[in-house]
Order: C-alpha cells, then sequence, then structure tokens
C-alpha cells in the first residue's frame, strides 16, 4: 500500500549535545554530571569526542540539506552557555550562532532543546534539580538562549525525557547520581523539572516569543502481560508514574484524581512528595493553556505483570540479548512477550505502541498539536564499502510512520516526525556499539559515511510517499520478525 504525507509535515532528524559533540574541554564549556559520571572507574566509554559534531556540524547540517531532512532537532549544551556564575560565556554562543547560521542559510529548520540530561556539574553537586538554584539558573539560561537565539531559532523544547532522566537517576540508578531511592525521590525531582518547564514557557510567551514550544516525553504504551485483573492493575500502576503523571502536569496543569490514587499506592501511603506553592501551581496550568505542542519520543512499549519483591534491574547495556531484568517493588515487572520482536539491547518493535499512545493521548488530554520527536532503531553496524545495508531500521521507521499515519487518520494531530539519530552517537547506558545514525561515524577520524536508509529517508521525505507492507497496522506487525527482516518492497 502506498501512504502519503502531507507537504506540511515536517520530516526531520534529531541529536543531542553530549551525544553527539564532544570538545568536551573546548570552547570554554564547562563539565556536565555526564562528564564526571563517565570518569569513574566502571565507565567502559566516555565522551571526549563522541561524534565529534563540534568540528563537523557544517557537513551534518549540509548532510540534511542534500538529503530533504527538513528539519534538525538538536539540544543545546548548557555549560557552553553559561558559567557557574550564570554569565554568558562567548565562546559558546559563537558556536551555536555558528550552527543555528548554517542551518538557517542551508535551508534545515533548527529545533532546539535546551536541556537533554547535562547537567551543569556545579549544579548537580549543590542538589541538582532537587534544589530550587537548579531551576533559578535553568530559567536564567533559558532566557539568554530566547534572547540570543529568538530570531532565528522558532522551535524550542524545554526538557527532553524528563521522566527517563528522572528515573534512571533515582530509581534504577544508571544515570547520575546514581541512585535507588526509590518512587517518592523520582516524582520529587521531576515536580521540579516540570515547574522549570512550566516557568520556561511562560517566560517565553512574557518575552514576545512568536515560535513554538514544547517539551518532549518519552511516552511509551504499557500493556498488562497477561489478561488478568493482577497484571491490568501492574499496567494501571506503570503507566501512572511513567506517563500520567508528566501528561497531567504537562498537558493539564494538574494531578488527575486516577494518577493520584496510583501514585498514593506506589508510595504505599506516603504522602505525595511534590508540594507546589500556589504560584508554581498556577505556572503549571498557564503553561499547559499556553503549550504549542507535545513532542513524543517513541522507541519501545512494555508488557507488565505485578511484582510485589525487591526492585531488581539488570541493565543489558552490551546488546546480549535476554539479559534485562526490570522489576520495580510495588509496580510492575516488565516481560517480554515471545510473539514481539526486540532489539539485541532487549528494546521491543511495536509500532501498535506508537499508535496507541497517540490515540490515548488525544482521547484523555486537551488537544495539542504532537511532533514526534525522537523515533529510531539501535543496532550493532560494521561499514561494508562506504555503507551500511540497514533494512531493518528502513523498516522500522517505515513502521513507525505508517504508526503515525494511521492515527492522523484517526484523528490525531501529528505535524512531524524526527528520526533518532541523523549520526551515529553515544548512546548514554550503552557507549557506542549501539547505533542509531542514518550516517554511520567512524569514531577513529569523526567520518561519515551514508547508511542505505538515509537514501530511503531522504527519498520520501522528497517524495512525501512511501510503500508499506501492508496497509494495517497490526497485520503489518503480527507477520513480520522486523529484528530479522529485510525489506523486500523495494524502495519506494
Ligand atoms: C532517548 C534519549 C536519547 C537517546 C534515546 C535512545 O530517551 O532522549 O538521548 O539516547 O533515548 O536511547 P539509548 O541511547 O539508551 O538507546
Amino acid at each position: 500500500m502506498i501512504r502519503t504525507v502531507p507537504r506540511e509535515f515536517i520530516l526531520g532528524a534529531a541529536t543531542a549535545a553530549y551525544q553527539v559533540e564532544g570538545a568536551v574541554r573546548e570552547g570554554g564549556r564547562l563539565p556536565s554530571v555526564w562528564d564526571r559520571w563517565l570518569y569513574r572507574a566502571a565507565s567502559t566509554f566516555q565522551a571526549e569526542r563522541a561524534s565529534d559534531s563540534y568540528h563537523h556540524f557544517r557537513q551534518d547540517i549540509h548532510h540534511c540539506a542534500q538529503q530533504h531532512i527538513q528539519a534538525l532537532e538538536l539540544s543545546f549544551s548548557w555549560t557552553r552557555l553559561l558559567d557557574e556564575e550564570g554569565n554568558p560565556n562567548p565562546a559558546g554562543l559563537l558556536y551555536y550562532d555558528a550552527v543555528i547560521d548554517e542551518c538557517v542559510t542551508s535551508g534545515v529548520e533548527p529545533w532546539v532543546a535546551l536541556y537533554q540530561f547535562d547537567l551543569p556539574a556545579y549544579l548537580a553537586e549543590q542538589g541538582g534539580w532537587l534544589q530550587p538554584l537548579t531551576t533559578e539558573r535553568f530559567l536564567q539560561y533559558a532566557q539568554l538562549c530566547f534572547e540570543h537565539f529568538g530570531d532565528r531559532v522558532h522551535h524550542w523544547l524545554t526538557l527532553k525525557d524528563p521522566v527517563t532522566e528522572t528515573v534512571n537517576a533515582y530509581v534504577t540508578g544508571l544515570f547520575p547520581p546514581g541512585e535507588q531511592a526509590g518512587a517518592g525521590k523520582a516524582l520529587q525531582a521531576l515536580t521540579r523539572k516540570l515547574v522549570a518547564h512550566a516557568q520556561a514557557v511562560n517566560l517565553y510567551r512574557q518575552m514576545g516569543g512568536k515560535g513554538e514550544i514544547g517539551l518532549a516525553h518519552r511516552a511509551e504504551s504499557v500493556y498488562p502481560y497477561e489478561d488478568t485483573e493482577a497484571d491490568q492493575h501492574a499496567a494501571m500502576l506503570d503507566d501512572a508514574f511513567t506517563n500520567r503523571f508528566l501528561l497531567d502536569l504537562v498537558l493539564t496543569g494538574e494531578l488527575q484524581q486516577e494518577t493520584r490514587q496510583a501514585l498514593l499506592e506506589i508510595l504505599q501511603g506516603k504522602p505525595l512528595p511534590c508540594s507546589l506553592t500556589a504560584d508554581e501551581r498556577q505556572a503549571l496550568q498557564r503553561a499547559a493553556g499556553q503549550l504549542d505542542f507535545l513532542g513524543v519520543n517513541y522507541y519501545a512499549s512494555h508488557f507488565c505483570t505485578a511484582w510485589h519483591g525487591e526492585s531488581v534491574v539488570h541493565h543489558n547495556g552490551s546488546g546480549q540479548r535476554g539479559t534485562t531484568t526490570y522489576a520495580l517493588r510495588g509496580i510492575s515487572r516488565r516481560l517480554q512477550k515471545t510473539d514481539v520482536p526486540t532489539t539485541d539491547w532487549d528494546w521491543s518493535i511495536f509500532p501498535q505502541g506508537l499508535y496507541d499512545m497517540l490515540m490515548r493521548i488525544h482521547r484523555d488530554y486537551p488537544d495539542k498539536p504532537i511532533y514526534i520527536t525522537e523515533n529510531g532503531l539501535g543496532c550493532r553496524e560494521a561499514l561494508e564499502e562506504g555503507t551500511v545495508e540497514d533494512d531493518d531500521r528502513i523498516d522500522y521507521i517505515r513502521q513507525h510512520i505508517a504508526a503515525v499515519l494511521d492515527a492522523m487518520e484517526d484523528g490525531v494531530d501529528v505535524r512531524g516526525y524526527f528520526v533518532w539519530s541523523l549520526v551515529d552517537c553515544m548512546s548514554w547506558t550503552n557507549g557506542y556499539e549501539k547505533r542509531y545514525g542514518l550516517f554511520y561515524v567512524d569514531y577513529a577520524d569523526g567520518h561519515r559515511y551514508p547508511k542505505k536508509s538515509v537514501h530511503w529517508y531522504g527519498d520520501f521525505a522528497r517524495r512525501r510517499l512511501m510503500l508499506t507492507v501492508s496497509g494495517g497496522l497490526q497485520t503489518s506487525f503480527a507477520t513480520q520478525n522486523l529484528s530479522h527482516s529485510h525489506s523486500e518492497s523495494g524502495e519506494v
């Protein structure tokens, strides 16, 4: 079946500062919490060079323009732009001026996220997002960015993936500060981040910002593993913790009663650690009204069963299939479904979950335009004769875009899609073996090689049509195992 996307639907690609830039000591950049974290003994990789985009950005932007990729979603590195006292760093401003100007002159729309996990180390040392100082500094930083780049940047994301960041920081311990303190501390930190988000949205409006501003949430569907009451309840708890808490606050400005109940159950009767002042409550509500769009990052969905034992998290960071354990006491245990394909990193490949998530946001929340701000497939890959035949990635992208088009036909206002990622880059907990790029990066010299997927995606962006394996999402999913399949359809 041939599917078409409207002309005005944006087709872009995404990156994030710390994952691609490298040059961590250049241009007056101060360390972020991730520099400290990756330099501890246990870490097997660093971001010293990463994809070396700091020196290759012109080429990357030129590649976007060449391949009809209309928009580049990137994040700014906070510690390149402001010093510890809150003074702007001229070298950092010059660097991002060059990046943004290159986008503008190449006809590639820059989408800028203010924050994607790289908290300044000096703020992390003072308690990070749990302390009001971080919010104060974040607003100062947001103001600088809106003032300085606002004439050329018309799409802003305040935060990307705050739930992923917070749960990994305080529940699984996989992100700095590496704590396994539990849901309470995570909710506390997440509340502070969402207040900072809301204040930044309101600030942008107050400053007369004429562009669009939103937040990107990694919105992954959560299903009962089996159709039992216990599994349904576990999925409901998991969903309240990983989706509804954020969606309620960002899209309505307050927690719904059902969400509150579920969180109280997770906290086993302890009060919700999310106290807000009257001003903060008002800021959240005002921001919900003023938000221009919701960004949805989607990779995988989860199948849950009840779990009352101790929390056990075994992270598969090496691509050894089947080695993941993810069980959080009083919330859920996530299990693999044997009929759902997975990547080597145990991430389910389930485009239906994206469709379901989009429909659910549409059904449960006030309508806002949605952009798919990240979606992509992480694989081990080798360069052969100057390219990578990444048919699995093409299938993955194709099936997920088909899911988006299905949701649009069913009434959801989706306005764009960004592939994660433009170039291979550092993966926060997996290092460099897990590659996502449309371009292969040789990490030894920073050289970029176009993969087959970038030609496919570029052609799709130009012609605005693609062939899907079948018309219906469910059928196409059920009839093939994506992680082993190859595209037979020819390249449309
Ligand atoms: C998202 C992050 C991205 C990216 C992606 C893939 O949540 O926003 O920064 O890393 O996940 O995840 P990973 O690198 O863990 O495979």
